[in-house]
């Protein structure tokens, strides 16, 4: 089951749950202390409730005419790095200085984890992501996200682009925090996925297309299956000495690292697809310096 926030075109904000190109609202009224999307999502039995909310009586409204909102409400949203091969080798390509940083966190027990942004400074489907006025370098990185609760459970899946500045980041390791976090550096969307069974990482097949003036410029695929990591060891290492009251987003990291001429430019289209879960699009701007 996908759940998904949306604006109506009457205005109003609304859960819902997508069903092919449309969307039944969730009636959120039925149940006390039950408000927003990741009140659903927290409880005890995220599927079991989603089901009993759908809003039967009332009519699918088609995709195409609500805009779709990050399906997020105060989570924080983190990332996890070099959980993939790929990432490795392109990271230690790209920083003279740091290589060995990148080589020693991929095989270390504690994985690599920086927060990368406050909920409410998430693109959604369809709204931009950015490349920093200061960068000339700058990729797309299509993420598995994973959604957690606050009691540390995985209670979903989604899709994430954790936007990063390659420039900056192999001009020296310490400028990570730079080169990763920024205006519109994060898309999530469209929407969270409530497994019904249990998921088999590599069913989870990874697409990544570029477009620019309408024509693909790069496509690349991996599964979430090559990662490095499981789900559960990540979130572990999330919550040591850490509390999420709110719960929390986890990009899973990038097992995909377009060609090194590639630098995304303004107007360019970035669509990341994972299979079983649905396609993100947003735009590229570059920043005005
Ligand atoms: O080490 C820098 C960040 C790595 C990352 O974001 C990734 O592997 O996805
Ligand atoms: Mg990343």
């Amino acid at each position: 089951m996908f759940l998904a926030k949306a604006i109506l075109g009457s205005g109003d904000r609304i859960v819902a749950a997508v069903e092919g190109d449309a969307i039944r609202p969730l009636d959120l009224e039925q149940v006390d202390s039950v408000r927003r999307l990741c009140d659903v999502l927290h409880h005890a039995d995220p599927l079991g409730l989603a089901r009993f909310l759908v809003d039967t009586k009332s009519a699918p409204i088609s995709l195409g005419e609500v805009t779709l909102l990050p399906p997020i409400d105060r989570q924080e949203v983190w990332a996890a790095g070099v959980t993939y091969k790929r990432s490795q080798v392109a990271r230690m390509e790209e920083s003279e200085s740091g290589a060995s940083h990148y080589d020693r966190v991929y095989t270390a027990d504690r994985p690599e984890l920086f927060f990368k942004s406050a909920p409410q400074r998430v693109s959604g489907p369809g709204e931009p992501v950015r490349v920093r006025a200061d960068s000339t370098w700058t990729v797309p990185e299509p993420e598995l996200t994973l959604v957690i609760s606050p009691a540390m459970k995985v209670v979903g899946l989604t899709i994430g682009n954790d936007m990063s500045a390659r420039d900056i980041e192999g001009e020296n390791p310490l400028y990570l925090p730079q080169a990763k976090v920024y205006d519109q550096c994060c898309a999530v969307g469209p929407w969270v996925l409530l497994p019904e069974k249990p998921i088999e990482r590599e069913e989870l097949k990874i697409t990544l297309v570029i477009e620019r003036g309408g024509k693909e410029i790069n496509r690349d695929q991996t599964n979430a299956g090559q990662m490095a990591r499981d789900f559960d060891e990540l979130v572990g290492w999330l919550g040591r000495e850490y509390e999420l009251p709110d719960g929390a987003f986890l990009l899973t990291g990038t097992g995909i690292v377009p060609p090194d001429d590639l630098t995304l430019e303004d107007g360019d289209r970035v669509s990341i697809t994972i299979d079983g879960i649905g396609t993100l699009k947003n735009p590229v701007v570059k920043g005005r310096s």
